[in-house]
């Protein structure tokens, strides 16, 4: 229960903030529709791997590596394509963004887990995330991949309002999934459709009053949030 009130948690602030997510994106590339990956067919995997220390578009590869999916692998949350945290190991990916110290911003993104995809070769498991906002951990999140197929995702949105306290700030999103099998490595948590705003002052007073009226009223309700299969920590 516990788990599903910090869903309920979060899916309420991205009502509470739905407005402010009209404003510039201070992500690159964060859609992952760059660079394009060639179509699923006999001369492609519809994915590409890249290995920590590489880079694409917006973005520096740690750990193992990370694939770009494209959606004739998998259906993406928007556009084509999404990223898999876990390419043949657990991966991650990280990108500076100039930010005002002492100004408030809103992170969204969409997060799901790897299906059980034709070929994976492990069955339905938990896998994990965590990331990072100038090199604290925000948060954790689980998805329960049991039920995912890769026409039927189950893509979640998750909002955090974050502070900056620099100039240049590092966003970064780990993997945590990487499985001690060789052949059973491929399959970690996806992502997609990652946005950074900052918001007004003005907004965040406002707006933080009430959506703190409203996860109150849901608690007292104790109403059943939507479940899906994501889980924070
Ligand atoms: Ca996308």
């Amino acid at each position: 229960m516990g788990n599903n009130l910090s869903l309920a948690f979060l899916c309420l602030l991205a009502g509470a903030f739905g407005s402010v997510m009209s404003r510039a994106n201070l992500i690159r590339n964060g859609d992952f529709e760059d660079p394009e990956v060639p179509a699923l067919s006999d001369e492609s995997y519809g994915f590409l791997t890249y290995y920590g220390g590489e880079s694409f578009p917006g973005w520096t590869v740690g750990g193992n590596s990370v694939d770009i999916v494209h959606e004739s692998f998998w259906r993406a949350a928007s556009g084509s394509q999404s990223v898999d945290l876990t390419g043949f190991g657990a991966g991650s990916i990280s990108q500076t963004i100039a930010t005002i110290p002492g100004e408030n911003y809103l992170l969204r993104f969409a997060l799901t887990g790897s299906p059980n995809w034709v070929g994976s070769r492990v069955p339905p498991l938990i896998v994990t995330m965590e990331f990072f906002w100038k090199e604290s951990v925000v948060d954790v999140l689980t998805v329960d991949t049991a039920g995912l197929t890769v026409t039927s995702m189950g893509w979640s949105y998750c909002d955090y309002p974050l502070t900056a306290i620099t100039d240049q700030t590092v966003l970064t999103f780990t993997s945590l999934t990487d499985l001690s099998t060789p052949d059973y490595r491929n399959r970690g948590a996806v992502l997609d459709d990652v946005a950074l705003v900052a918001v007004p002052e003005a907004f965040s007073y406002w707006n933080w009053t009430g959506a703190w009226v409203v996860i109150a009223a849901s608690f007292l309700k104790r109403r059943s949030p939507e479940a899906g299969n994501l889980h924070s920590s």
